[in-house]
């Protein structure tokens, strides 16, 4: 029912030239993606070259960032027409870092979703908490608002087309992972959210990944959790060897 959605998100890694070369490497080691959704998450200057060089994969580009006007004043942002228009086919919005590093709130990650549906990129809405959050015992309710949140305004069509990961920001480059029974609670929590929202039947549409430390060592317990789709993941997948056994293991 829901195709799993494998994606590396490389941060701030990678010239055009390395970003070109993994893609090289990995197409060499990656013949069939039947069963996987593969997606890479190149930083801006890569994205026009490797959609060239993708031409004819079912791997699929993802910018890591937008910003939601449509165009504008706005010295070194991006708009989603331009992304669309350098072959991104998802967008990460509102990763961790983006939040606590630029500023980017729950209405923005809003504002951010809508503009990329208006030009046909799909959303990966990242939501998470920090180690005093989890420590709180509120991971729930503050993952519930930024669902909540992020979804506003967004229609029951469009819904089943993006994509929720979420991110413990205590597991993020820290290589602590969460048990995946407890990232798969918070999951499924995620669906129970989006169902309030739109009902079962839509939520049980909907991909949630995992991200958070993921690698080809715990890609397949985690992924053998009943509400956990894919993974996103940083720093396991900027080695082709090692994005290649990710995509195996999530199939
Ligand atoms: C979480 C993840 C990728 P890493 O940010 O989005 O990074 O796998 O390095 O923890």
């Amino acid at each position: 029912m829901r195709k799993p959605i494998l994606a590396g998100n490389w941060k701030m890694y990678k010239t055009v030239s390395q970003s070109l070369s993994f893609v090289e490497h990995l197409q060499g080691l990656v013949d069939d993606l039947e069963g996987v959704d593969a997606v890479i998450c190149a930083p801006f200057p890569s994205l026009y070259a490797l959609k060239s060089q993708l031409e004819g994969s079912s791997i699929k580009l993802a910018a890591q960032n937008l910003h939601q006007a449509e165009e504008g004043a706005y010295t070194g942002e991006v708009s989603a027409l331009m992304l669309q228009d350098v072959g991104a086919h998802y967008v990460i919005i509102g990763h961790s870092e983006r939040r606590q590093y630029f500023g980017e709130t729950d209405e923005s990650v809003n504002q951010k979703v809508h503009a990329a549906f208006k030009h046909g990129l799909l959303p990966i809405i990242c939501v998470g908490e920090d180690l005093s959050q989890r420590e709180q015992g509120t991971t729930k309710q503050l993952v519930e608002e930024q669902v909540r949140a992020a979804l506003s305004g967004v229609t029951a069509d469009d819904v089943t087309r993006l994509v929720i990961a979420y991110e413990p920001i205590w597991a993020i480059g820290t290589g602590k992972t969460a048990t995946a029974q407890d990232a798969n609670e918070v999951c499924a929590h995620i669906r129970s959210v989006v169902g309030e929202m739109y009902g079962k039947e839509k939520a049980d549409g909907v991909r949630i990944q995992y991200g958070g430390s993921v690698k080809p060592e715990n890609i397949e317990e985690l992924m053998a959790q009943p509400d956990i789709d894919g993974a996103l993941v940083g720093g396991a997948s900027l080695d082709p060897g090692s994005f290649a056994k990710l995509l195996q293991g999530a199939r």
